[in-house]
């Protein structure tokens, strides 16, 4: 909050009779008394890992096999306690309210030795009125936690019927039943994450003394007229005590304009919700909130001031909103109904390609997840031109910090809700909580500028269509319970309490057609309709043919493995091995090591290094450049098919959101950021494929192809002499695909389309820095992904006197290799490329440019040398590019360091090396 607008928000507060805010987090005692007779101090929030950890009872929990050998503390009881103060001014006060904003999960709460709750959603926000029980002076507060593995088991067991999966495949390592507790799903193992059960507080938990009433909740939807002006719909719910009834007014203020509304109510416990719409001035300018690469985050503030009716303003809360409008078209994309419908967004009216990822639970402890930890990873994304990120069903609804930055950077959430790859139960005490559960976490987070969509769940209409978990021995009866919780309980609830995002049941779903076909559709992953989830291990991921042609791809991945630096945290030197004990034992994937090593070797010649931990290192490398070529092929695939429509209705595919972002530990996963923040060679890869102007080669029927891809095409029409009118709309000549920001009016008179210009080709031996020959194509843009250049590659390789393909590349750009786009195209695999030879890479200079921070950093090569890759081992930070081919004799980079650091220090750290390196 800004200084501004805490003076704003806290000048309203008649002090002495506001609501008074008492925080316990901090210092707590946590003990387990049954079986290890621990008494030690733990942080709130946090967890009792991370507690024991700090008192060094155990070692770092990620280390090694620790994970294993420290299942006995999931499975035993914790419980914090603590005394706290009540004042004699707390005391004088009507209600004293206990808020626990996150219980994980099992918790008796006790005050002075009386029960005030018990609970069982880690998602809910508890509220408890302790009045009771609380007294001047010390007191003391218990939260004891039952493990929430042996819970687990016992709600499955008293279950009429198995809900599956009962437990995770081996290979996770992994504790038994979680689908039937409301906890982070991957709290008890994933096949990229430990278990690690956690018990703790894992929010803040204040006490909240007031006279009269308190603001429970505020939130805020904007939505745009159709004269174009904005209106803000905003609902405060207030704290009510039971059988009182309370005299006051609401009001509402807009940022600093002054603009508001203000009604006067009587309150009950059950006439609590105040409901108020907003009008905006005309003459206000509302600046519109964008996704990342198309206009500014702007970002406005609103407050909610409940005063009583003697006129003292007693509580209040404050909002940040932006505005946008959102929008989930669905429509037939051709006369044929069976060639299905469009799946896509338009934000403000503007259709988006969703460029983005999956998120994961950043750490097991979600204590350790600092807002500069969020900020690095989500900045990351935003370096590398994503505007969309999807808060993946298996992990938690996230942050405060992590929405807000979305909303500063630029990010859309696809928000799912916590349910992912399993089947649930809909027994009436599972629902109920679900209900809270739901309503609440939509309240909280609907009112952020980056949200996108609300998503039901990860997976489960996929599994259960496709009988992942043996439930087709009774399809019915999981059906029944598919229904009954997505449909007839979460959905009511989100649509009624949130009016301006889509929702849709599943991810993947096919949308309007998964409801139509009963909510469970025939064949969820289809291609006509919705979004997909797609993953090819054996196919060669090189190859944009194995690739499907979805609306939208909102998860697709392969793994990598993270570096040797972030290994060495948790690895022994002896574990430094793909074939170590250790290796198999952080791979949580079902064969995973070995996909990896058959995924190398049908595209690059194994490392072959005497030296074991050489050739680990070098292992590392080649599964790097797998997993970053595999992105690339599928990702620019996915953007080369947004404005065209094949003859059984395929196409205009508008999301490739490739899974997954970031990491839970260190492992090998399918993350492009390693844990701890470092970036695979996929990361900056991601910043090339996601570019906003974007060379995509490809080869398909012996012809080299090249589309070029932007983000948006304006269409500048003038409509008066004086005035331009721009106006976006679909348009009507491109019923197979879009001309995004086709903008018209009454008398259109384009007179400028997209980007023209002109694409250098030229082809070049692997053996020689001077190219063999050299084309060039001139272009002019009409869609935002378009075919630019065709050529036979024979035709290309005669021409150019390159003895057979094995020998030779393309390389592309636009006119300036140095700062604008480039491409490259192999025009074989590399095992089978001829001429290669070891590239002498040398570090000519380095310049500070920002002192410990930023880095010039000049790079001269002896010969051609693909996927050079620089690394600073032991500084933080990331360079402007990295696993590049390098044509050119000298290179400029940038380095940015996320710590302090000289440039003695940094030139020391710098390794580079490129892939003949790795043969020996
Ligand atoms: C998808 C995800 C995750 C999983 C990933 C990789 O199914 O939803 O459940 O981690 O694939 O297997």
């Amino acid at each position: 909050m800004s200084v501004y607008s805490a003076v704003l928000l806290f000048s309203f507060i008649s002090t002495g009779a506001a609501v008074l805010t008492t925080s316990l987090n901090g210092v707590w005692t946590l003990t387990e008394k049954e079986e290890h007779n621990i008494s030690i101090t733990g942080q709130v929030p946090g967890s009792m890992y991370t507690a024991l950890m700090d008192h060094k009872i155990i070692q770092d929990p990620y280390y090694r096999n620790n994970d294993i050998r420290y299942r006995w503390i999931g499975q035993a009881d914790w419980t914090y306690s603590r005394v706290f103060n009540v004042s004699s001014q707390m005391m004088s006060m009507a209600n004293i309210k206990l808020v626990c904003e996150g219980l994980d999960t099992f918790a008796t709460v006790t005050i002075n030795g009386h029960l005030v709750a018990e609970t069982n959603n880690m998602f809910v926000k508890y509220v408890m009125d302790i009045k009771p029980y609380v007294k001047l002076g010390e007191n003391s507060i218990s939260v004891s936690f039952k493990s929430a593995v042996k819970q687990a088991a016992i709600l499955a067991s008293n279950h009429s019927y198995l809900i599956p999966p009962a437990c995770p495949v081996p290979q996770y390592k992994g504790e038994c039943h979680v689908n039937m507790v409301r906890k982070e799903q991957c709290s008890f193992s994933w096949d990229w994450g430990p278990s690690f059960p956690t018990q703790g507080m894992w929010r803040d938990i204040y006490i909240e003394s007031f006279n009269t009433t308190a603001i429970r909740s505020f939130t805020a939807e904007t939505l745009k007229d159709t004269d174009g002006s904005w209106v803000i719909d905003t609902e405060v719910l207030l704290d009510v005590p039971e059988g009182e009834t309370v005299e006051g007014s609401v009001k509402i203020r807009f940022d600093v304009t002054g603009m508001g509304s203000k009604q006067v109510h009587t309150l009950t416990s059950n006439n609590n919700k105040i409901k108020q719409r907003l009008q905006l001035d005309r003459d206000f300018v509302v600046q519109e909130w964008w996704p990342n690469g198309y206009g500014a985050q702007h970002l406005y503030q609103l407050y909610a001031f409940f005063t009583s009716s003697d006129g003292r303003t007693l509580s209040a809360k404050k909002l940040t909103i932006g505005f946008k409008t959102v929008e989930l078209m669905q429509d037939f994309v051709s006369g044929d109904p069976k060639q299905g419908r469009s799946f896509f967004f338009k934000i403000n009216g503007v259709p988006i390609f969703l460029k983005g990822s999956n998120w994961i639970p950043a750490d097991s402890f979600l204590e350790r997840v600092t807002k500069e930890r969020l900020r690095n990873l989500l900045q990351s994304a935003r370096d590398v031109h994503m505007n969309s990120m999807r808060v993946w069903g298996g992990g938690v609804y996230e942050s405060e910090d992590f929405y807000e930055l979305a909303d500063e950077l630029g990010i859309l959430i696809w928000q799912d809700l916590m349910f992912g790859c399993a089947m649930y139960p809909s027994d009436p005490q599972f629902l109920s909580t679900v209900s809270d559960e739901i309503s609440q976490q939509v309240k909280r987070l609907k009112s952020h500028a980056s949200l996108l969509l609300w998503s039901g769940n990860n997976e489960n209409e996929k599994a259960l269509r496709q009988s992942w978990y043996n439930t087709d021995v009774n399809f019915t009866l999981y059906y029944k319970d598919y229904v009954t919780l997505y449909h007839d309980t979460i959905q009511p609830i989100v649509q009624s309490e949130d009016l301006t995002h889509p929702f849709i049941m599943s991810s993947p779903s096919n949308g309007i057609e998964s409801l139509q076909e009963g909510f469970v559709a025939k064949e969820p992953w289809s291609e006509l309709y919705g979004d997909i989830h797609d993953y090819r291990y054996m196919d060669p991921f090189f190859d944009q043919s194995v690739y499907r042609v979805p609306r939208m791809a909102s998860e697709y991945g392969l793994q990598s493995l993270p570096s040797y630096e972030t290994l060495a945290d948790v690895y022994a030197e002896e574990d430094m091995d793909l074939c170590s004990d250790m290796s198999e034992h952080r791979q949580h994937h079902p064969l995973g090591n070995v996909q990896l090593m058959a995924e190398v070797i049908l595209y690059l010649n194994l490392p072959n290094s005497p030296d074991r931990k050489q050739k680990f290192k070098d292992t590392i490398y080649v599964t790097q450049i797998d997993q970053a070529i595999a992105m690339k092929t599928e990702t620019e695939h996915y953007r080369r098919w947004q404005n065209r429509l094949d003859e059984s209705g395929r196409g205009n595919t508008m999301g490739a959101m490739y899974w997954q972002l970031n990491d839970i530990w260190q492992a090998p996963t399918w993350s492009s950021i390693e844990y701890g923040g470092k970036w695979k060679m996929l990361q900056y890869f991601a910043q090339h494929f996601f570019s906003p102007l974007l060379i995509s080669p490809y080869e398909e029927s012996g012809m080299a192809k090249v589309y070029i891809c932007v983000d948006e095409i304006k269409l500048h029409v003038t409509r008066h002499p004086h005035t331009h009118h721009l106006q976006f709309v679909p348009n009507p000549q491109h019923k197979a695909g879009f001309l995004f920001g086709d903008m018209v009016d009454s008398n259109p008179q384009p007179h400028s389309v997209g980007p023209k210009g002109t694409l250098y080709i030229s082809m070049y031996s692997w053996a020689s820095m001077e190219p063999l020959y050299n084309w060039t194509q001139e272009y002019q843009m009409n869609v935002t992904s378009q075919l630019v250049f065709s050529a036979n590659i024979n035709n290309m390789l005669h021409q150019a006197d390159c003895i057979r393909r094995q020998n030779c590349f393309l390389f592309y750009h636009l006119g300036n290799p140095q700062n604008g786009p480039t491409a490259w195209q192999a025009l074989s695999t590399f095992s089978a490329v001829i001429g290669l030879k070891k590239a002498k890479i040398q570090v000519t200079n380095i310049i500070t440019v920002k002192k410990d921070q930023v880095f010039n950093i000049t790079i001269s090569t002896s010969a051609i040398a693909p996927f050079v890759w620089l690394d600073t081992p032991g500084v933080q930070g990331r360079f402007s590019d990295n696993g590049f081919l390098m044509v050119q004799r000298v290179k400029q980079l940038q380095y940015f360091a996320w710590e302090s650091v000289d440039q003695n220090r940094l030139g020391s750290s710098l390794t580079i090396k490129s892939l003949m390196d790795i043969y020996y």
